[in-house]
C-alpha cells in the first residue's frame, strides 16, 4: 500500500496516546493502516507479522469474514437499544453462547465494554453479594502484587503494578495483596513451574490479621499475563480455592487474557481444573473488533440478588453500553469461528511446537527467563544497568522494523499471537528475536 494523505495525518498533536511515550511515537510513528489474517499493512506499506494478537484480543486473527459481515449486518438492522429496561435478541443469545462455552458453573453473564469494566463490576457484585446473604461486614478485597487488573480505581487497588496505582492517590480502602509468585528458582521452566504453591498459604496469613468476617473477595489472573507473563505454580490456585473456599471468600478469576482459548482451553479455570465464583473476560471475546467485556457468575451468586419485590432493579450496575447490538453480532460471530474451527484446540496442538521455539531462546544474549503456556510466551532480559526497559524496548523497536510486532513490560518481551498462527509464523517470530537479541546492547 502506497503512502497517501489519507493514512498519514500530518497533525499526530491532538491524540494524547493511552501507554505510550507520546513524545518517542510522535517523532518516529509506527501506524497500521490495515489487517488480515496474521499480517498488519504499516503506512508505508510493510507487512507486520502480528505476534501479540493486536493487545492479547484478536484470537481468531484480523478481518475474518464472518465477523466483519455480522457488524456491517447488525448496524444496517439495529444499531443501538437502550441497556436498561429493554431487550434486544442477541444480548440472549450471546450470553447463552458464552454460557455453553464456559466451565459448568458459570451460568449468567454481565455485559460491560472492556476488561476494566469487568474488574470494576466484579469487585462490585462480590461486595453486594455478601450483603445480600446476611454477609454485609465483608468488604475487604485482597488482590496480588504485580497483577494488573485494568486501570480504574477499584482495578488499579487490587491491581500490583506500581507505576500504575503510585500517580493515583490513595486508592480504594481496605484492600490487601498477596505476594506475587515469581521466583528465580523456576527461571525457563517450561510451563508451570514446580516451586511456590506455598505462596497461596499467604492468604491464611492476611485472613487471620483482617478476620475472615471482613473479606469479600480475592482477585487474581490465574496466570498473569501485563506484568511479564508469570504462570501459577503448581498447586497454587488449588490451594486459593481451598483457602477462599473455607473462609467464605469469594474467588474471582481475571481472565481478560487467559478468556477465550488462549491457553488452550475456554478459560483458564478449565485448563487448570481449579473453579473460582466468577470470571471477568473481554478482549477475545470479540476478537477485539468491538469493546466488550463481561463477568461470569454462578448462579450461586446470581440468584442470591433474585429476590424482593419483581418490579424492583436488583443490582444498581450497568452501562449504557453493557450488551450493545453490534457488540453482540461481533462476540456471536467471533465465538461462532473459534468453534467452526477449533482454534482454542489449535492452540493447545501447537503450544509443544511454540514452547520448544521459545526455549530456543534460552542461550541468546541477555536472556535471564522464558517462560511459556498455551501460546503465550514471554522472554526477559537483564535490564542495562541503570537503565531499566531500555533494551526490551529496543527488541520491539528493531522486531518491528524487521516485520514483527512484540509487547514489552519492563525488561520482559511478552508474545501472544493470534490462535490461528503457522508454524511458518512461530519460526519467523522466533528467529526474527533471535536475531534482534544477537544484535542488542
Ligand atoms: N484484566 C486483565 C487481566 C488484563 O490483562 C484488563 C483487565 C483491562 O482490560 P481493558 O480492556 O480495560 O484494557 C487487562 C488488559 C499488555 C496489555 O500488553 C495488557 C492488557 C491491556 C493492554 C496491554 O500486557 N490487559
Amino acid at each position: 500500500m502506497a503512502l497517501d494523505r489519507n493514512t498519514v495525518p500530518n497533525d499526530l498533536s491532538a491524540f494524547w496516546m493511552p501507554f505510550t511515550a507520546n513524545r518517542q511515537f510522535k517523532e518516529t510513528p509506527r501506524m497500521f493502516v490495515a489487517a488480515e489474517g496474521m499480517h498488519y499493512t504499516t503506512a508505508d506499506g510493510r507487512q507486520v507479522l502480528d505476534g501479540t494478537a493486536g493487545l492479547w484480543c484478536c484470537n481468531a486473527g484480523h478481518k475474518r469474514p464472518k465477523i466483519v459481515e455480522a457488524i456491517q449486518k447488525q448496524a444496517a438492522e439495529l444499531d443501538y437499544a437502550p441497556a436498561f429496561q429493554m431487550g434486544h435478541p442477541k444480548a440472549f443469545e450471546l450470553a447463552s453462547a458464552v454460557r455453553d462455552m464456559a466451565p459448568e458453573p458459570f451460568e449468567h453473564v454481565f455485559y460491560t465494554n472492556s476488561g476494566s469494566e469487568s474488574v470494576e463490576t466484579a469487585l462490585k457484585i462480590a461486595i453486594a453479594y455478601q450483603r445480600a446473604i446476611g454477609q454485609g461486614t465483608r468488604t475487604r478485597l485482597i488482590g496480588r502484587e504485580r497483577g494488573y487488573h485494568g486501570v480504574n480505581f477499584g482495578g488499579i487497588s487490587v491491581g500490583g503494578i506500581v507505576n500504575n496505582r503510585k500517580f493515583f492517590g490513595s486508592l480504594l480502602t481496605g484492600v490487601d495483596h498477596l505476594p506475587h509468585t515469581h521466583l528465580k528458582e523456576n527461571a525457563f521452566t517450561r510451563g508451570q513451574p514446580e516451586h511456590g504453591a506455598n505462596l497461596a498459604d499467604e492468604l491464611e496469613r492476611i485472613v487471620a490479621l483482617h478476620g475472615p468476617e471482613t473479606i469479600a473477595a480475592v482477585i487474581v489472573e490465574p496466570m498473569a499475563g501485563s506484568t511479564g507473563v508469570l504462570l501459577p505454580p503448581k498447586g497454587y490456585l488449588e490451594r486459593l480455592r481451598e483457602i477462599t473456599k473455607k473462609h467464605g471468600i469469594l474467588l474471582i478469576f481475571d481472565e481478560v487474557i487467559t478468556g477465550f482459548g488462549r491457553l488452550g482451553s475456554s478459560f483458564a479455570a478449565e485448563h487448570f481444573g481449579v473453579m473460582p465464583d466468577m470470571i471477568t473476560c473481554a478482549k477475545g471475546l470479540t476478537n477485539g473488533v468491538i469493546p466488550m467485556g463481561a463477568v461470569l457468575a454462578t448462579s450461586q451468586i446470581h440468584d442470591a440478588f433474585m429476590q424482593g419485590p419483581e418490579h424492583m432493579i436488583e443490582l444498581f450496575h450497568g452501562y449504557t453500553y453493557s450488551g450493545n447490538p453490534i457488540a453482540c453480532a461481533a462476540g456471536l460471530a467471533t465465538l461462532e469461528t473459534y468453534k467452526e474451527e477449533g482454534l482454542f484446540q489449535r492452540a493447545a496442538d501447537l503450544a509443544p511446537y511454540w514452547e520448544d521455539a521459545l526455549h530456543s531462546l534460552k542461550d541468546h544474549p541477555h536472556v535471564i527467563d522464558v517462560r511459556n503456556m498455551g501460546l503465550i510466551g514471554a522472554v526477559e532480559l537483564d535490564p542495562i544497568a541503570g537503565d531499566p526497559t531500555k533494551r526490551a524496548f529496543q527488541a520491539f523497536l528493531d522486531c518491528y522494523d524487521k516485520g514483527c510486532l512484540i509487547r514489552t513490560t519492563g525488561d520482559i518481551i511478552a508474545m501472544s499471537p493470534p490462535l490461528i498462527i503457522e508454524k511458518a509464523h512461530i519460526d519467523q517470530l522466533i528467529g526474527t528475536l533471535g536475531d534482534v537479541l544477537k544484535t542488542l546492547h
